[in-house]
């Protein structure tokens, strides 16, 4: 392996320049986000278009079902807990750039969706749900300045 390439710990798989590892067991946010935590890694966050199209294509690769609506939703470590209702990256509480929201969404349905799930409706994007919700997740380190 090449000295100056930035491996990936053990499990995780180089994508996109960040370390990706999946968790096929549900959780709610909170669990899923401790659990990335604890392996000094976040939950996923997506950067860039690009970026996005590429975990896409792990996750379909990886056996996750995101043609089928509500089916094998994964959070993102986006979270409006703040007190300002905000979205931000849970992680540092740092306004994302890029959001690819779902038509529609965020439409915090019942005043209590405050956690991110990317999903399929037609399109891949993010919708607004009940953090108490339990989904599959992706912990993420990031390896390259991107
Ligand atoms: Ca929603």
């Amino acid at each position: 392996m090449d000295m100056h390439s930035a491996a990936c710990p053990k499990k995780f798989k180089k994508v996109a320049g960040s370390c990706l590892r999946l968790f096929p067991n549900k959780a709610n946010f909170f669990n899923a986000y401790r659990k990335c935590d604890k392996l000094n890694a976040t939950l996923l966050l997506h950067k860039t278009e690009k970026q996005q199209e590429q975990i896409t294509k792990f996750l379909i690769d990886n056996g996750f079902k995101l043609g089928k609506p509500y089916e094998d939703e994964i959070w993102i470590g986006i979270a409006a807990l703040n007190t300002k209702a905000e979205f931000v990256s849970e992680h540092d509480q740092k306004t994302m750039k890029y959001m690819p929201w779902l038509p529609g969404e965020p439409n915090n349905r019942d005043g209590n969706e405050e956690c991110v799930v990317y999903t399929n409706r037609m399109v891949y994007g993010y919708n607004d749900v009940d953090c108490n919700l339990k989904h599959k997740f992706v912990c993420e380190i990031n390896k390259l300045n991107n």
